[in-house]
């Protein structure tokens, strides 16, 4: 009498066992970005997070960490080489810092416009610089996109560089950009983006720089008088997979996730498009005042000594190659 209630139970258990093999392992991944879900950057994430669980049948799938939730960019690089986040979307602010080769991207004016970028990054060059970051511990899964950088402040408009000198302005934990800024009279003050918002509000700089996606979607212009469309330098994104993960995918879900990061990219940068095209009568409709036709030459010519630097620490043929691509 007792034996026939406990066969019950094991025959259930063996049951539940199947069942658990057929739907398989389920590996939720965590993916942390800086900016909301409905930024360029959530747009970026959901393709890539839809595309892996689609493509595996849900075996991985993600668990999205918007808005700093898993701390800045270099934090979220660093917590992805330790293995203790699975992937982050993040720009190459602090990417040099793991992967050296990276900065020669953020030098200021090395781009014409988003057609040269996106070249460089997808062709031979950006794809080099792509697989360095295996020697680093990084899995970069392929380039996104946060896009080119212009200049806001609190004191006033910024036309020329001359405009831009003695005020205080928040920068990446970037070294390049640093350098760079100088060259415009600009104070750099590195800090990390989760604490920008407050820093702009309390006053502790007088300015920041970021893409139209990013001022945007950080609500910048509740802290921000001026916008000058600067576009002094591009910032990319890539999306940076730990090697945890990665080196227990099959060849076919290596694929899989590549894939997956091509598409997420394309989506990033039209996001960024669109944002570029709309975003600025937005920004205008929030209280800003934008000048949208800065004097560029102003600020090439101010940075044109620093290249000499550049070409020092990256090679002026590295330099010229990226500058030669049509
Ligand atoms: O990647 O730190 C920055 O200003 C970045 O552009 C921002 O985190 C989005």
């Amino acid at each position: 009498m007792t034996v026939r209630p406990a066969l019950t139970h094991a025959a259930l258990a063996a049951g539940l066992a199947l069942l658990a093999g057929a739907a398989g392992a389920q590996t939720v991944l965590k993916i942390g970005y800086s900016t909301t879900k409905e930024s360029h950057y959530g747009v970026g994430s959901t393709v890539f997070c839809d595309a892996i669980a689609k493509g595996t049948a849900n075996r991985y799938s993600c668990q999205q960490f918007p808005n700093n939730a898993l701390g800045g960019e270099r934090e979220m690089i660093e917590a992805v080489q330790l293995g203790t986040q699975d992937l982050v979307n993040t720009s190459t602010g602090p990417l040099g810092n793991f992967v050296p080769e990276s900065k020669i991207f953020d030098i200021p004016f090395l781009f014409r416009n988003y057609d040269h970028a996106r070249k460089v990054m997808d062709g031979p060059i950006g794809q080099d610089v792509l697989k360095k970051l295996q020697t680093k511990g990084l899995i970069g899964l392929a380039w996104t996109e946060n896009g080119f950088r212009h200049m806001t402040n609190s004191k006033r408009p910024i036309h020329a560089a001359s405009d831009a000198s003695g005020l205080k302005i928040r920068t990446m934990e970037n070294k390049v950009h640093m350098a760079g800024y100088k060259t415009f009279g600009l104070l750099p003050t590195p800090m990390p983006f989760p604490e920008v918002f407050t820093a702009l509000q309390q006053g502790t700089v007088d300015g920041q720089e970021n893409p139209i996606p990013v001022i945007l979607s950080s609500k910048f212009s509740q802290v921000q008088k001026h916008l000058s469309l600067t576009g002094h330098v591009y910032s990319p994104a890539v999306i940076i997979l730990s090697p945890n993960v990665w080196s227990k995918l099959s060849d076919a879900d290596k694929k899989v996730f590549t894939d997956a990061a091509a598409a997420a990219a394309v989506a990033q940068r039209k996001k960024v498009n669109d944002d570029e095209a709309n975003g600025i009568a937005q920004l205008k409709k929030e209280g800003m005042l934008v000048d949208e036709k800065v004097d560029g030459d102003s600020f090439r010519k101010a940075v044109a000594p620093a290249y000499a630097e550049f070409a020092k620490e990256f090679g002026a043929d590295k330099i010229a190659a990226i500058q030669a691509v049509k």
